[in-house]
């Protein structure tokens, strides 16, 4: 290719409306420099010298990355304790944007006894207007009635949900094996992807009865009631059911080497399984919620954080292929805070405790910093794992997930020196604590773009609350 050469699938036009100029450009599969050419939201040329832009981002020296796609992220969820996620579809995705994510797939949570249809207006009407970032809905599934099976269901998948979440824990979300197998089904008629939360519940409540009788309530016994031992039977039983019904399935939120070794294997013997991972299984251990007095509780999700081995076993997976995805599972409920964490108080019992962590903005850094700048993970397994396999799954690529002319100019101006001490007045969450704190990382988003706008730039906000789009999801793409 000579120095003059654009690549665009039609004519290439004298001026687009943005140029990123002298980038490194990484994708899943590799990392070149090229200057990019964007109209009308969409990238159109590829090449070298291109032409003028409107505007002009000079990148070099900097990495240029397609926007993260995070695809598991919970933002103003109801839950049935009462208690309140701290972000909304406002304040979520826009933390979201400045830790480089420009997709997000939260869900659309189905209250037993309500319709799908229901519950996916609510949640449209909890987002009109709020995200700057485009975003999408995964549903959850909790109660598969012949309404829900037979017509409810097939016909959001035809229009755009094509994902759905399903739970083996918790009394209000939770499916027995026939119900799962029921789902498994229709998602196998209708091609979705369905994604499975995978715990043993009635390990779980016998182990926390067990542990409420010796008075052993603190945080730190969350992780005692959820070991990964019961993990590992849910997500063995899970792909057994899906192997029974020859459907795809997706575990979330892995958390150790147990879990990981019947998706592996499940996948060495051909199936369609994949695995999901968060960084609290990379950066936490069940030590962070041994911390003085309730302090734990800022700590307490599902499944726990494991050990120090369960992090290296977690580092392979990232590396070798067990795992496909990399999602935050943000689930934020403020510490200090009767809405959240000490919904009943300082001493209540871990199982009183809402479950889950905040992590949308610093998923990206994270894992850059520690897999890319560590050796342990190429750029381009980062690019797959943060953007482009999630895109796949979900049904979004190639319009998110990666760069490539036709794409969206959903775009991250990386810069890979700059070094972040995490502080949490630095996040814009509206959670009161990061799990992170004083972590310190190298490589931070300079400037964010979605659809060739700019969302973020040096820190400050540039998108306004509802720029981002509702975004219908196609047919999963399984062949990862
Ligand atoms: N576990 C979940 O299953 N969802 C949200 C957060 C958590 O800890
Ligand atoms: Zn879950
Ligand atoms: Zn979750």
């Amino acid at each position: 290719m000579s120095d003059e050469t654009e690549i665009s699938t039609g004519q290439t036009p004298d001026q687009f409306d943005l140029v990123i100029r002298g980038g490194r450009i990484a994708t899943a599969s590799d990392v070149f420099d090229a200057d990019i050419g964007i109209l009308d939201g969409r990238i159109v040329a590829l090449g070298q010298a291109l032409s003028k832009g409107l505007r002009e981002v000079d990148a070099r020296g900097k990495l240029v990355l397609p926007g993260g796609v995070d695809a598991h992220c919970h933002f103003d969820q109801p839950s049935a304790d009462g208690s309140r996620m701290a972000d909304d579809f406002d304040s979520g995705p826009r933390s979201a944007a400045f830790g480089g994510t420009t997709t997000v797939i939260p869900f659309a949570c189905q209250q037993k006894g309500q319709s799908l249809r229901a519950a996916v207006e609510d949640y449209h009407a909890r987002a009109k207007g709020k995200s700057v970032i485009d975003y999408a809905f995964h549903l959850i599934v909790t109660d598969p009635t012949a309404q829900v099976i037979g017509q409810e269901l097939p016909a959001l998948i035809r229009e755009g949900y094509s994902s759905f979440k399903i739970y083996t824990t918790y009394d209000d979300l939770k499916l027995d094996d026939r119900q799962i197998l029921e789902v498994l089904a229709l998602a196998r008629r209708e091609g979705a992807l369905t994604m499975i939360h995978a715990e043993n519940s009635d390990i779980i409540s016998w182990l926390t009865e067990a542990l409420e009788q010796d008075g052993k309530t603190a945080p730190r016994f969350h992780s005692a009631a959820r070991p990964a031992v019961a993990e590992r039977e849910a997500t063995h039983r899970a792909i057994s059911l899906a192997e029974i019904v020859d459907v795809p399935m997706l575990v979330v939120h892995v958390s150790g080497g147990e879990a990981m070794e019947q998706i592996a294997a499940a996948r060495a013997r051909g199936l369609r399984v994949f695995g999901e991972t968060c960084p609290q299984y990379l950066f936490l251990t069940a030590d962070d919620l041994d911390l003085r007095g309730f302090e734990g509780a800022k700590h307490i999700c599902s499944p726990p954080p494991r050990d120090r081995a369960s992090q290296e076993s977690v580092w392979h997976g990232l590396a070798n292929g067990t795992f496909q995805v990399f999602s935050s599972d943000h689930a934020p409920f403020r510490y200090d805070d009767t809405t959240g964490k000490k919904l009943r108080g300082e001493n209540a019992s871990f199982m009183h405790v809402p479950n889950g962590i905040p992590g949308v903005e610093t998923r990206l850094p994270l894992l850059f910093s520690e897999g890319v700048g560590k050796g342990r993970i190429s750029l381009q397994q980062f690019v797959a794992l943060t953007s482009t396999n999630p895109a796949r799954l979900y049904g979004l690529y190639p319009r998110k997930g990666t760069i490539a002319v036709g794409a969206d100019a959903d775009l991250v101006v990386w810069d890979s020196t700059r070094e972040v001490t995490i502080q949490n007045e630095d996040l814009h969450h509206n959670v009161d604590y990061t799990p992170y704190e004083g972590y310190e990382v190298t490589g931070w988003p300079q400037i964010v773009f979605s659809g060739g706008n700019v969302v973020v730039e040096n820190g400050e906000l540039i998108a306004k609350a509802g720029d981002g789009k509702f975004l219908e999801c196609g047919t999963p793409d399984i062949l990862l």
